[in-house]
């Protein structure tokens, strides 16, 4: 899927209120004290706006926002034209599709799976270990087993579209180890990844539900051609998604390792709890990793927050970000991003 398609509204800052103009508005909303309103959805990148309508089907009717972010990240997660999320992701160096999933509720409870191979769903593997093994990450061969133990079917999730894109790189491709004296290193991109600006478009969702109860998702195929067994900052708790019902959730897309490295959705939760705003605290988190690594200016993350009272906002690297909010008064906002570069 190309995520550079036109841009629709932008409307929505933090907290304000909107145009009413909803399609298949639900459940009353309630607006907060500050000028938020509940129940509201946000997710990163354009395919967000029909992730988001699901996850709506769910808020609008009274439902759970754990049970939103699950539903609506699934829709993602089985478009094939989406080739960075779920089945249809591209694959890794060796041809393997490997996937990433968080999830996380307003208790604090959160589950994760990484690196899995076969399972088109790892959102729902994620909340099954999260619900019912106790544990908190699956990785690998171990998750899969787990999955298909659960019940979830195991299926080809190298779909001809990536196979063929997988074979357009390797033509071109160096991701190869690289022999400099005794010492083998693998360097194949800006900051040692195969990344480039426009290889990552993980979906990130935070919701929160009429009772004013924060949950988030986080799915991703992770960075095209990685190497094999490589884990982005997705399935990491902290790092591709974090979640503190008192104060605020947060998810990262991008080129992972950079937000590992930092931490960076505790980060914006965090910073949102010393009160600095949504959109405030993901633009520290991106200046955070500037500052460490002034190079990554080369690199694109983006964070998306939301804060206890709905209010929503992000910051990125580089322009190109977009990120998706669905509430009552509209379901199909899109609102670029703001970015240091
Ligand atoms: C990752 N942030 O695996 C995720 C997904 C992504 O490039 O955006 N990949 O690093």
């Amino acid at each position: 899927m190309d995520r550079r398609r036109f841009l629709q509204g932008a409307t929505i800052a933090s907290g304000m209120a909107l145009t009413a103009q909803g399609i298949g508005r639900g459940a009353a909303p309630v607006a907060t004290a500050s000028g938020g309103m509940l129940p509201r959805v946000c997710s990163t990148w354009d395919f967000g706006v029909a992730a988001n309508q699901a996850a709506w089907k769910v808020l609008s009717t009274g439902g759970r926002s754990l049970d939103a972010v699950e539903q609506g990240v699934r829709v993602p997660e089985a478009d094939l034209r989406n080739h960075s999320v779920g089945k249809g992701g591209y694959p890794d160096r060796d041809g393997k599709v490997t996937l990433d999933a968080s999830i996380m509720d307003e208790h604090g409870n959160c589950g994760a799976v990484a690196a899995m191979e076969h399972i088109a769903h790892p959102i729902s593997v994620a909340r099954r270990v999260m619900e019912r093994t106790p544990h908190v990450l699956l990785a690998g061969d171990g998750a899969l087993q787990f999955a298909l133990e659960q019940g979830f079917p195991r299926e080809e999730l190298l779909t001809p579209d990536s196979e063929k894109a997988w074979h357009e790189w390797l033509k071109t491709a160096k991701y190869k180890p690289v022999a400099n004296s005794e010492v083998k290193t693998y360097n194949a991109g800006p900051g040692g990844t195969p990344g480039d600006a426009s290889n990552h478009d993980t979906i990130g969702m935070i919701a929160i539900d009429a009772k004013g109860n924060l949950s988030g998702a986080c799915t991703t195929s992770g960075m095209a051609w990685k190497l094999h067994g490589r884990v982005g900052d997705s399935p990491i708790i902290g790092a591709g998604l974090y979640v503190d019902n008192e104060v605020g959730g947060a998810t990262s897309t991008g080129v992972g390792e950079e937000v590992i490295r930092n931490v960076g959705s505790f980060l914006v939760v965090e910073l949102m709890r010393q009160g600095r705003s949504p959109e405030d605290a993901c633009r520290e988190a991106v200046e955070r990793i500037l500052r460490r690594k002034p190079e990554a200016k080369d690199l694109q993350v983006g964070f998306l927050a939301m804060d206890k009272k709905g209010n929503v906002g992000a910051w990125a690297i580089q322009k190109g970000f977009s990120y998706a909010v669905c509430d009552s008064t509209r379901q199909d906002t899109l609102i670029p991003g703001k970015s240091t570069y």
